[in-house]
């Protein structure tokens, strides 16, 4: 189904009134308003195809109902949540869960809804019916080289994928490591990745990146081939310039400071790009911005204060994605929720006085520089992604119009009450 653009208009209609009193409040005190406005408009996220069904956890699944059975059906909710939300123009594909088997259709079909395609994953940390050599013990890292050359041919096939899709970039995630000590010679397994990344990397295209994700645990529970931010980064600068670090929230031991590790990337020209999610324990891939809000808006401070530094455009210098699929929301409601989380995070770091907040760290003003960025944190910027929404077309309140046209009844009675998403 899609979202006739009337029925958005005159929900709109009913909440201007509102709107505008919430958004003059706000707006009466920020400087250079219409260039926020527009950043804010500028952003968008990618919405990865995995997303779009209820996530299970190892314990079951329980699907929410119409679910999307197909690759065009994805495309069709992810082209749902931008109608609403104008901030998710691309889809990011993951092989071989989602293999797009006539790319010019798929591709006129993401067109119709305004989408593009973002970064393709690759996929070794399961094995597949079609496939001759098993994961169990590895894929990139694996002691046997025949494993490692079905894992690359793996990779160069999901480029192939990418290269009909003009997506830019391969995004991979090995789930290698080992859960007992003695199991890995660590060196081994880890020159052994480099070698088979080797491969992928020469196979990449002139004007594509490959991001490398790391994970310190799970599935395996004693080390991870690629664990922390500094093997990926050791990688990626074997590796060459086309190779950059990713950074998941959620892929991080508790306490780590993910702002510093993003600043550090960020200098060195080595940050790929971004899988949000939020967590309080794990990998436990929550709504964005469910459980800690405040960690999101200090890595976007980092962010935006970097970039700002290396020249780059916010929206486009680096991949900003969504990894989470959680199992208890409605997809379509879960993704609304996280994109407005990461935008406002973002909104509000746009608002840190920055030449204030320099002039306190060089003044050792620990308190004043502080209170510079809570002056920012705590100022209600909702009102500014909603005006930023209503410019580009959509919705004041993309959920409440999601709810209102009862969207999920709609996709139930289209697919089925038990109809269930490929993926996790
Ligand atoms: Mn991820």
């Amino acid at each position: 189904m899609q979202l006739e653009k009337h029925i958005i208009d005159e929900a709109n209609h009913k909440q201007q009134a509102a709107h505008q009193r919430r958004f003059d409040f706000v707006a009466a005190d920020i400087n250079s308003l219409d260039a926020i406005i527009q950043k804010i408009s500028d952003f968008n996220i990618a919405i990865p195809s995995w997303a779009l069904g209820t996530g299970g956890t190892r314990f079951g699944r329980f699907s929410g109902g119409g679910e999307p059975r197909s690759l065009e059906e994805k495309i069709e909710d992810v082209g749902l949540i931008h109608a609403l939300n104008k901030s998710s123009n691309s889809i990011s594909l993951h092989i071989p869960w989602d293999i797009p088997e006539n790319a010019s259709s798929i591709k006129a079909l993401a067109a119709q809804h305004g989408l593009r395609f973002d970064a393709v994953n690759s996929n070794t940390f399961q094995d597949q019916p079609s496939q001759q050599y098993s994961y169990k013990y590895g894929s990139l890292h694996h002691v046997d080289k025949v494993v490692r050359k079905q894992a690359v041919e793996h990779n160069i096939d999901v480029i192939n994928y990418g290269i009909e899709l003009e997506s830019k970039a391969l995004s991979v995630w090995l789930s290698d490591g080992s859960n007992f000590p003695g199991q890995l010679n660590m060196r081994g397994a880890f020159e052994r990745t480099l070698e088979s990344l080797h491969e992928i990397y020469d196979a990449l295209p002139a004007d594509w990146k490959v991001w490398i994700e790391y994970k310190p645990y799970e599935p395996n529970f004693y080390s991870t081939t690629i664990g922390d931010w500094g093997q990926s980064y050791l990688l990626a600068s074997k590796l060459g310039k086309k190779a950059q670090t990713l950074v998941d929230l959620g892929h991080h031991l508790q306490g780590a400071n993910i702002e510093q590790i993003v600043s550090l990337l960020l200098m060195e020209g080595k940050l790929a790009g971004f899988h949000f999610n939020d967590s309080k324990y794990g990998d436990d891939d929550l709504t964005v911005g469910s459980i800690n809000p405040y960690q999101l808006f200090l890595i976007f401070n980092e962010l935006v204060e970097g970039m700002d530094a290396r020249g780059l455009n916010h929206a486009t210098g680096i991949g900003w994605m969504i990894d989470a699929s959680h199992n208890i929301k409605d997809p379509i409601e879960d993704l609304l929720q996280s994109v407005e989380a990461i935008k406002i995070a973002y909104a509000q770091a746009l608002l840190i006085d920055q030449p204030a907040l320099v002039q306190a760290q060089q003044n050792n003003d620990v308190v004043l520089a502080q209170e510079i960025l809570q002056q920012a944190y705590r100022t209600d910027v909702r009102p500014l992604l909603a005006e930023a929404r209503l410019r580009s077309g959509g919705a004041l309140q993309p959920l409440d119009v999601y709810r209102q046209q009862t969207v999920r009844k709609q996709l139930i009675n289209e697919r089925g009450a038990l109809a269930v998403s490929t993926g996790l």
